[in-house]
């Protein structure tokens, strides 16, 4: 049986990063809802960060995305998140809300348009050397709507040239994590429409180039978990980001939709040796809180992702791998889900309670009355929000 005092410093060590977009106003193309309190500023973005941290102890880390977040000076934002005990996490980029880009980005036809693009991305490594940002967040929204709108291998070779010349920008430290996404915005073809892609690419890379799994960036029915668990063998997981989906892209509370998923995700991570700090795998959130109040959100998304954890360390690894070798099916099926059914709660509060931290994050931060305090005192200014 896995010994729990191993279990709980696993899960204390363990650091989730979470996303300065998801403590601003988001929504659908339909309606973007605003919230009272919402932060109006990337400092007031990390002044919430540093409070899921503070009530969880797991979440130090925060991603930015760019332009979304821009400031004058990164280096000032950087020794602000420190002031707060957070540091600056993955630079997500952002090649998809300028008009030159109708047509694509990186592997748009015209060489003027793939410029701009590129210096783009040089810009967030730029930024990335002033905030000491390790990862660099590429996902690219180019694809096609029509057959025969573009040549889909040309496109391959324009996407590879750009990377290229970004991944040798890249200093001492740093990496480059490719996302994919099977679809949306482009319906037809997608440039980087999944894992083999963005695999493909990074593999011609070099090293220090990884695949991001974005656990809403697949079609139904996609087994995750045979992903993660190739891509840890390959030494090509960069990280993930977490979130739930019913239908498409949804951005939903990681947990939320498929607890089991994340479960079976976090199996093989825990299996394959990708919690260990050596891994480098870079434990996201990307998500967008539309309906519900976001900094609890985000602490509930936390606490999801720990349960999760939690229970594949639990997995009696000996007794599955004896179930396994004797061809046992149903034995082994009932060692994972003995690990799923064990109510992990009460070791992450008391987990919580050694480290001197609330047990119920959530109802700490609602009992502290900051949000209320947040609601009144920011007033005035632009609220942050989807694409500011
Ligand atoms: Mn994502």
């Amino acid at each position: 049986m896995p010994d729990i005092a191993a279990v709980k410093a696993a899960l204390a060590a363990q650091r989730i990063e979470t996303p300065s977009w998801g403590y601003g106003n988001s929504g659908t193309r339909f309606k973007v809802f605003a919230q009272p309190g919402v932060p109006r500023t990337p400092y007031e973005k990390l002044d919430d960060a540093a409070q899921v941290h503070a009530f969880t102890g797991v979440a130090p880390k925060v991603s930015l995305h760019i332009p979304w977040d821009r400031v004058d000076d990164y280096a000032a934002l950087a020794s602000y998140a420190k002031e707060r005990g957070l540091e600056l996490g993955a630079i997500n980029s952002n090649t998809f809300q300028d008009d030159t880009y109708r047509l694509g980005s990186v592997c748009h036809p015209d060489a003027a348009v793939r410029r701009r693009a590129v210096d783009h991305l040089l810009g967030c490594v730029d930024i990335m050397d002033a905030t000491g940002s390790a990862d660099l967040k590429l996902w690219f929204a180019d694809g096609t709507n029509y057959p025969g709108q573009d040549d889909v291998t040309a496109r391959q070779e324009r996407l590879a040239e750009c990377l290229a010349e970004v991944y040798e920008r890249l200093g001492e430290g740093q990496r480059l994590l490719l996302e994919y996404k099977f679809f949306e915005p482009a319906f037809y073809t997608t440039d980087v429409p999944d894992w083999g892609t963005a695999y493909a690419h990074c593999l011609r890379l070099g090293p220090r180039a990884q695949v991001v799994v974005d656990t809403g960036h697949h079609a139904p029915g996609t087994n995750i978990e045979f992903i993660v668990a190739l891509l840890l063998r390959e030494g090509k997981l960069g990280g993930f980001d977490f979130n739930s989906r019913f239908y498409a892209d949804d951005d939903l509370m990681a947990g939320a939709a498929d607890p089991f998923q994340l479960f079976r995700i976090m199996h093989e991570v825990v299996r394959n040796g990708g919690l260990a700090p050596a891994a480098d795998v870079a434990f996201m959130l990307d998500q967008c809180h539309n309906i519900e109040a976001k900094v609890p959100a985000v602490i509930r998304s936390v606490a999801n992702v720990q349960e999760a954890t939690a229970k594949a360390l639990l997995v009696d690894g000996d007794a599955l791998a004896a179930a396994q070798r004797s061809g046992d099916v149903l034995a082994a099926n009932a060692v994972l889900m003995d690990a799923y059914d064990t109510d992990v709660r009460p070791l992450l509060r008391a987990l919580r309670e050694e480290r001197g931290l609330d047990p119920d994050p959530v109802a700490a931060y609602l009992r502290s009355g900051r949000q209320e305090r947040i609601a009144a005192e920011r007033v005035g200014g632009d609220q942050a929000g989807w694409g500011a």
